[in-house]
């Protein structure tokens, strides 16, 4: 214990001797800041995995703002749903094809549940918007 509490101030002292923004100063400015998006799309697929079906990845991170677009390829032979309630997202995935839902104007710290509305035991994912800059 006492070996780490040494070893963090040592990094401390060296930090701040050599000029350096600290771990601690770069999270206090993007928690005051936000996050800084610079995707334009996010992919995702939805595909048959031990015997469900699911969105990968199974949480998706953007920040808030207006245009952006998920891009989700349906890796199966058959059509899925997805489905966004709270946003009022609907749309259908083709099978074999890279689909592209546009996502309306987001505000930042809400957690939404992304959904096959065709396929109630498809797995659910999960849409987090985070503050933007
Ligand atoms: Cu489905």
């Amino acid at each position: 214990m006492a070996r780490r509490i040494a070893t963090a101030a040592l990094g401390a002292v060296l930090a701040a001797a050599a000029g350096c923004v600290s771990v601690g100063d770069v999270d206090a400015k993007v928690a005051k800041d936000g996050y800084l998006d610079e995707r334009e799309s996010v992919q995702i697929v939805t595909t048959l995995l031990g015997g469900k079906n699911v969105f990968i990845p199974s949480t998706v991170v953007v920040s808030e703002g207006s245009g952006r677009r998920l891009t989700i390829y349906n890796t199966s032979d058959t059509p899925h749903g997805f489905q966004i309630p709270t946003l009022g997202v609907t749309a259908v995935l083709e099978p074999g094809k890279e689909n592209v839902v546009a996502l309306p104007p987001l505000k930042g710290g809400r957690i939404y549940s992304m959904i096959c509305h065709l396929h109630p035991p498809h797995r659910h994912a999960t849409l987090m918007v985070v503050r933007g800059p």
